[in-house]
């Protein structure tokens, strides 16, 4: 049975950017309910473990390069059917084959630097939330 809870990163790019608020304004918009929001940085061994799936791609090396390379905003985020609609709200991993009104398609600068990470399944949400978040942080 689908949760209706997922996990989300604000990527560096999207901070240096200024975006910050602008995509936390679409994501309410996009009726999504703040569970727990944290500002914060990864560090290198955060970033290796939390993408650990790509660990045998190419781009591997970049990402948590570019994942460390500053700060990030990681939240919990509660709607019906959240892991779903909130994929669709951010638009395909390349800005470029991303639909129009999205989050990608508006403010990331690259398929590498995409402004935001979105949970890809129900396990992976509660995996991810609770790679960044204790019990007593979400509310
Ligand atoms: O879930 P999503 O973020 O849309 O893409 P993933 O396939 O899980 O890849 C994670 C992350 O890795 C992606 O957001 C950017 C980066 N990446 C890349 O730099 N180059 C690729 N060819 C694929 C992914
Ligand atoms: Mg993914």
């Amino acid at each position: 049975m689908a949760t209706n809870r997922t996990f989300t990163m604000l990527k560096p790019d999207a901070i240096e950017n200024g975006y910050a608020g602008k995509i936390i304004d679409m994501i309410i918009g996009a009726g999504f309910k703040i569970k727990a929001l944290k500002y914060t940085r990864l560090t290198e061994e955060q970033a290796k473990k939390f993408y650990e799936v790509h660990a045998e791609r190419p781009f591997y090396g970049e990402l948590v390069e570019y994942m460390t390379s500053g700060p990030i905003i990681a939240a919990i985020l509660e709607k019906e059917n959240a892991v779903a609609d909130f994929r669709t709200l951010i638009g395909a991993t390349d800005p470029a084959e991303a639909a129009e009104g999205t989050i990608r398609k508006n403010y990331a600068e690259s398929k590498g630097r995409n402004a935001v990470h979105g949970s890809d399944s129900d396990e992976n949400a509660e995996i991810e939330g609770k790679f960044h978040f204790t019990a007593a942080e979400i509310f």
